[in-house]
């Protein structure tokens, strides 16, 4: 409801709250928890409205915070006294008809006085409350706490007081509400007029000291009644315009967003992503040279064993599949069995991660060199296993059953051999009969030459043949298939630089600079 009417607080205050979830676990965690606190603590504020101001008097023991609240009123409602400090708790007293009750509630705030009549402060909740030198932490505690949530600070000091370091540390802490700030220079009955004079003088040198230009500064006696009436005209206004509450969340807001901004550190440029770089070093470590030779060699293995002269394939066969050694192409599932990395490549890699998230945060101020490195970077660990199943699911894509050419050259190999076989063995009982003397058998022949030295001859320069062309063009094919696998392995291992490194860095740049943004807003620049 409230926020309607300010429209620029409700942004701010969202932002703040969302730089201060952005910023958990990343930023001073002091300035974090500031900043949610203040963004909850204006949510339930404005819940309460702006129909009442909140109004502390603040000081130190015997300044008259009690004696002035009794004069605002017009009769005795607070105890004043001279040597002890007599408010243990917090007073308030509320003008106007309008319920205070769930506000004071919030606040905290048991001791309540309804002020009747007086038109011209309805809506006024004043609060005179503990000293803030008091020798009692509780006291001290009650103060700060209702100085943290009233809507405007009252200060009231005496000619005795005014230059109190304590005074001073407080108001140095809230200089960034000098907006919601009126200071009372109280017991001016006590001075002369030349003093009243030098006094203020002197307050309003150490105020602006403090940081605070815009506070007002009143001359008041809460025994004579001298400036009673500029008081009560500062509140009435203030009651009226209702602009208080906003303008001590705004206050609150801009400090708020202030801490996690120089927590956030200066915006500056972020350094240079190195993508491909990274790519190309994941790349070189990643052993697909190894698997893309092995691919060859195997492929090659595989054509002989399928077509080579059926005699001599056994002999391949014994030695173990260059490919299946890696365990790359056997389809299985997990870590394969390529080389582990290395020292040195591990290193490698290792070190291409850190120059990657260091390249992109070169020239950037704490804590974003260390954060990006600590959230953005994964463990060079998972970075390897992932490289190595990208390298084993390329390589398996690219795997395929034996072409159909292998099958029909291996049964021609087949027939050859057949053919040489019938030949070797018809010349051998040509050979025995002859030695045995036996009328000569009939020997068919081809263009002149004895059908049987035909096929035996013809049968192993074929198969000889047959098996050196076929290797050849299996050459061929070994090394498309090598390139195929070692581009979509390269191809792979990119995306996986992207995805594992290059990614979260730039997620972990980015949020720096919304950070940076939604401070703008809160902080409203
Ligand atoms: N002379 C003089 N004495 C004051 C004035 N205001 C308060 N006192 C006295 O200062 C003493 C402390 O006042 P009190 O209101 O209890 O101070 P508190 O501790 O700030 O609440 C009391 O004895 C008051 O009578 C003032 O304007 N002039
Ligand atoms: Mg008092």
């Amino acid at each position: 409801m409230i926020l309607g009417r300010s429209p620029e607080l409700a942004e701010r205050l969202e932002a703040l709250s969302e730089a201060a979830t952005m910023a958990e676990g990343r930023l001073d965690p002091g300035a974090v928890a500031a900043a949610t606190n203040i963004a909850a603590k204006a949510n339930e504020r404005l819940r309460h409205g702006t129909s009442h101001t909140l109004v502390a008097l603040l000081g130190a023991t015997g300044s008259g915070k009690s004696s002035m609240t009794n004069a605002l009123v017009g009769s005795d409602v607070a105890t004043t006294g001279l040597r002890r400090p007599t408010t243990s708790s917090t007073l308030a007293c509320v003008w106007g008809d309008d319920d205070a009750q769930p506000l004071l509630d919030w606040l905290g705030v048991a001791s309540r006085h309804q002020v009747p009549g007086d038109d011209e402060l309805s809506g006024l909740v004043l609060l005179d409350v503990p000293d803030h030198d008091s020798v009692q932490v509780e006291h001290r505690m009650e103060m700060e706490w209702i100085a943290a949530h009233a809507d405007m600070l009252l200060w009231i000091t005496d000619p005795q007081k005014y230059a109190d370091a304590a005074l001073h540390r407080y108001l140095r802490d809230l200089s960034g509400h000098g907006a919601v700030m009126v200071v009372a220079l109280n017991k001016v009955d006590t001075l002369t007029e030349d003093e009243v004079k030098a006094c203020r003088k002197d307050l309003t040198r150490l105020l602006t000291a403090d940081g605070i230009d815009s506070a007002k500064v009143v001359e008041v006696s809460a025994v004579t009644g001298r400036g009673v009436d500029e008081l009560r005209n500062v509140l009435a206004t203030a009651v009226a315009d209702q602009k208080a509450v906003v303008s001590r969340l705004e206050a609150d807001v801009r400090l708020a967003a202030g801490e996690l901004a120089d927590s956030l550190g200066p915006d500056s440029k972020p350094g240079s992503l190195k993508a491909k770089h990274l790519a190309n070093e994941l790349v070189e470590a990643s052993g697909i040279e190894v698997v893309s030779s092995a691919v060859e060699a195997g492929h090659l293995r595989d054509a002989s064993a399928a077509m080579g002269w059926p005699v001599t394939r056994w002999v391949r066969k014994l030695r173990p599949h260059p490919l299946r050694r890696l365990h790359l192409g056997s389809g299985s599932a997990g870590r394969s069995s390529l080389p582990d990395p290395s020292g040195a490549q591990r290193a490698r890699v290792a070190g291409a991660i850190r120059d990657a998230a260091d390249h992109a945060t070169e020239g950037m101020p704490a804590p974003w060199p260390s954060l990006v490195r600590k959230r953005a970077v994964p463990d060079s660990a998972v970075v390897e296993s992932r490289i190595d199943e990208a390298v084993s699911s390329a390589t398996r894509k690219h795997q395929s059953k034996d072409p159909l050419w292998w099958k029909a050259i291996g049964f021609l190999q087949m027939i050859l051999l057949i053919a040489a076989l019938v030949g070797l063995g018809w010349l051998t009982i040509i050979f025995f009969a002859q030695w045995f003397q036996l009328p000569d058998l009939p020997t068919p022949e081809v263009r002149g030459t004895p059908v049987p030295t035909a096929l035996a001859l013809g049968g192993l320069f074929f198969g000889w043949l047959v098996g050196l062309l076929a290797r050849q063009v299996a050459r061929v094919g070994a090394k498309r298939r090598s390139r195929a696998v070692k581009s979509e392995a390269a191809k792979a291992v990119t995306g996986l630089a992207d995805e594992l490194v290059m990614d979260p860095i730039r997620a972990e740049l980015k949020l720096r600079s919304d950070l940076h943004e939604l401070l703008r807003t809160a902080g409203g620049k």
